[in-house]
């Protein structure tokens, strides 16, 4: 299978939480992705420390997976053209204060940390992390 037109996106526990799940759906979608899988799901300690095992050293590791299971996030399959790129595009900078005007991190960010959403950072990422949470009778391309 040709998996190289899908990315994963996460809309983050702050997003769901204050009612924003709506609103980047529909930009997600206005912008030409379709979605391919989706669940809404509350993400264990443990799967959070395994989605983010990339980021182990890192000094916002602990925190950011206290964070991710803090409450329900929503998991997606996107599919485009090109779609980690473009929607890395669409998302915007890691830090919502240094993103473009438009972006979904622009609009629904409030930190660094609580920046609304995730984007696959390339095709092999995107493909273990569309796996990671999602199985073979759940996607649909
Ligand atoms: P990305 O989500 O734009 O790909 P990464 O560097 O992969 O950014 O970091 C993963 C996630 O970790 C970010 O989306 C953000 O939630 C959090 N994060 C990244 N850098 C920092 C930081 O300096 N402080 C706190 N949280 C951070
Ligand atoms: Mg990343």
């Amino acid at each position: 299978m040709d998996n190289n037109n899908i990315t994963l996106a996460i809309i983050k526990p702050n997003a769901v939480r204050t009612g924003k799940t709506g609103p980047i759906l529909s930009l997600i979608n206005e912008a030409g992705f379709e979605i391919v899988a989706m669940k809404m799901i509350k993400m264990t300690k443990n799967h959070a420390k395994l989605f983010y095992s990339v980021h182990k050293e890192k000094p916002f590791y602990e925190s950011l997976v206290e964070f991710m299971s803090s409450g329900p996030v929503v998991a997606m399959v996107l599919k485009h053209e090109n779609a980690v790129e473009e929607f890395r595009k669409l998302i915007g900078n890691t830090d919502p204060a240094k993103a473009e005007p438009g972006t979904i991190r622009k609009m629904f960010g409030i930190s660094i940390q609580m920046n609304a959403i995730h984007g696959s950072d390339s095709i092999e990422n995107a493909r273990w992390e569309t796996n990671f949470f999602f199985s073979e009778i759940e996607k649909f391309y």
